[in-house]
């Protein structure tokens, strides 16, 4: 990065700015913070006759540019080819650099006559577009202040799951998300499709997957969680709709990760397929589930199982260009296991010791399947039960003793653990939230800002250590069991993305909650204003209504 300072410094040589008692103009306001930030003199005020000048690498980048400045200045925006002799009376270059350098850092120069975005790579000067495009003036005839930006992000993992499995969302509400997270530059969208509740991904060669599994007799109501609504609730995503949200996140330099779980919370597969179960057992009678929890039903080690996740995934790699796939592996209760005579016979043909050794024997398998493909295996963190498949990575959602000891044992780990990272709990005091209605029930938990904000995802036991490389970096999760409409979804994730992105991008010494705060101030009208709903954690807390006074 030194070199992309000299070079961009050297293109536009400008006094770094010396303390003066004149007010300044705004300062830059960005989630996440930046690795530095130097003002210089001076103002970029942007003027009609600003065009938008790019490398061929990034044109749809540029155009995406262009349209923003157009929303905002009213002005027509051109974007022109980096070779082209014509010159703009005002121009944001956008420029690729010949470097081998770390492609995701970027140069952003705001010089009072041009704006210069400058990366080793693509993705940098996407995350450079997203930068200017949150300190971009909104006032009319309002300036720039002149500013150097030198960034890169600290992990490679910056990501949002969200389960569609409990509840399916629209895909265009999907696609806003995808908007919000490049905003905040995130770039792997976990996507949960499977379900006890509902399988919600199109297979082609299985169409009951969806025709019988992508919909259950009944949901619980907000506020009583045994009890049944008694209305018939599903839906799924055929392929072009998955191939239009993968395509629309790539655009956003986003990879779409999807998830298929097993061997449990397969209840909607197989009651779609009851023959992929433990169907040697007694009262074997799988259902799409219509209750929350951890459910019995796994799929059965048969030959005739593993082939269908061969077809499945065949589909899957199709769809998605990830090179990580999601296995699961969370949950699965080894019960069936233990009263199928089949699973048993396959426990001592491999010389396995107990259930926890077959689901390992399980997901070796499946870990094949996904290499003969080019692909990796992820799972959360139950994979590590029974033995790690090598080359697998862990997603760990219950305790730092896990990442620990995974990274020690040389597997790449992604952190997303529910102390810090479960946004499907409640975001301020469960008794003020309920107060305001049972759709403000969650599962439960506590996870204000303030915690996401002090989320380390580094366990101190690998601080220093060659392991913690390892730590790929970390995620959010949106769980949806409590989750019924979109505008649910959008209170809980808001703002502790925000939070959460600025603990995956910025270093540690960057970051201070005092400042966040302030920065988050204008991050919170922009999403308000664009519809989002959103928590709101200036609030003043409502005076409780003294009993018998309402
Ligand atoms: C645990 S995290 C689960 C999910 C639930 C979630 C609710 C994980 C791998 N499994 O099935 O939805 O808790 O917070």
């Amino acid at each position: 990065m030194e070199l992309l300072g000299s070079l961009l410094l050297a293109a536009f040589p400008l006094a770094l700015q010396t303390p003066s008692n004149e007010s300044q103009p705004a300062p830059w306001l960005v989630i996440p913070q930046p690795k530095s930030l130097a003002y210089m003199d001076g103002e970029f005020c942007p003027q009609e006759g600003l065009a938008v000048r790019f490398d061929a690498r990034v044109q749809w980048e540029a155009e995406f540019l262009a349209e923003r400045l157009r929303e905002f200045t009213g002005f027509p925006v051109p974007t022109v080819r980096e070779e082209l002799r014509i010159l703009y009376p005002q121009e944001i270059h956008l420029e690729v650099l010949d470097s081998e350098s770390n492609p995701t850092q970027y140069q952003l120069l705001a010089h009072p006559e041009r704006i210069h975005v400058a990366a080793p790579g693509t993705a940098g000067v996407w995350s450079g577009i997203q930068t200017l495009l949150q300190v971009w003036p909104t006032e009319p005839q309002a300036c720039l202040r002149a500013c150097l930006v030198t960034d890169e992000p600290r992990f490679a993992w910056r990501g949002l799951h969200l389960d569609v499995g409990r509840h399916w969302f629209a895909k265009d509400d999907i696609l806003s998300l995808l908007d919000w997270m490049a905003v905040h530059k995130l770039n792997v969208f976990h996507w949960h499709l499977t379900e006890d509740q509902g399988w919600r991904l199109e297979i082609k060669k299985y169409p009951k997957l969806t025709s019988v599994g992508a919909y259950r007799a009944s949901t619980p109501p907000y506020g009583d969680r045994r009890g049944s609504d008694g209305e018939r609730y599903g839906g799924f995503y055929t392929q072009a709709e998955v191939r239009e949200i993968v395509r629309y996140a790539a655009q956003r330099h986003i990879t779409v990760v999807p998830e298929i779980d097993m061997p449990g919370h397969m209840a909607a597969a197989i009651a779609a397929y009851p023959e992929l179960g433990n169907d040697d057992i007694p009262d074997y009678d799988p259902q799409v589930q219509t209750h929350w929890g951890v459910k019995p039903y796994t799929l059965s080690p048969k030959e005739e199982t593993f082939a269908w996740i061969d077809d499945v995934f065949e589909e899957v790699c199709d769809l998605f260009p990830s090179t990580y796939v999601h296995v699961g592996g969370d949950e699965a209760p080894k019960g069936q296991w233990k009263q199928s005579a089949f699973a048993q016979s396959v426990m001592q043909r491999e010389h396995l010791h107990n259930e926890d050794e077959l689901q390992a024997y399980f997901l070796g398998r499946v870990s094949k399947l996904l290499e003969k493909r080019g692909r990796k295996m992820l799972g959360w963190d139950e994979i590590r039960e029974g033995g790690l498949a090598p080359g697998a990575t862990v997603m760990v959602w219950r305790g730092w003793n896990h990442a620990v000891a995974a990274a020690q044992a040389g597997h790449d780990v992604i952190m997303a653990p529910t102390s810090h990272t479960y946004f499907d709990y409640y975001q301020a005091d469960p008794k003020t939230e309920l107060t305001r209605g049972d759709e403000y029930e969650c599962i439960g938990g506590f996870l204000p800002l303030e915690k996401v904000y002090a989320f380390e995802p580094i366990p101190k036991e690998l601080l220093g250590s060659e392991a913690a490389q390892r730590i790929l970096g970390c995620q959010g999760q949106l769980w949806t069991e409590y989750v019924k409409t979109w505008d649910k979804l959008e209170y809980l994730a808001w703002p502790r993305v925000c939070a959460l992105a600025e603990v995956a991008w910025t270093q540690p010494t960057k970051r201070d909650w005092n400042s966040f705060q302030q920065r988050l101030r204008p991050m919170l009208a922009r999403l308000q204003a664009a519809g989002v709903r959103t928590f709101d954690p200036f609030a003043e807390p409502e005076p409780a209504v003294p009993a018998g006074q309402d």
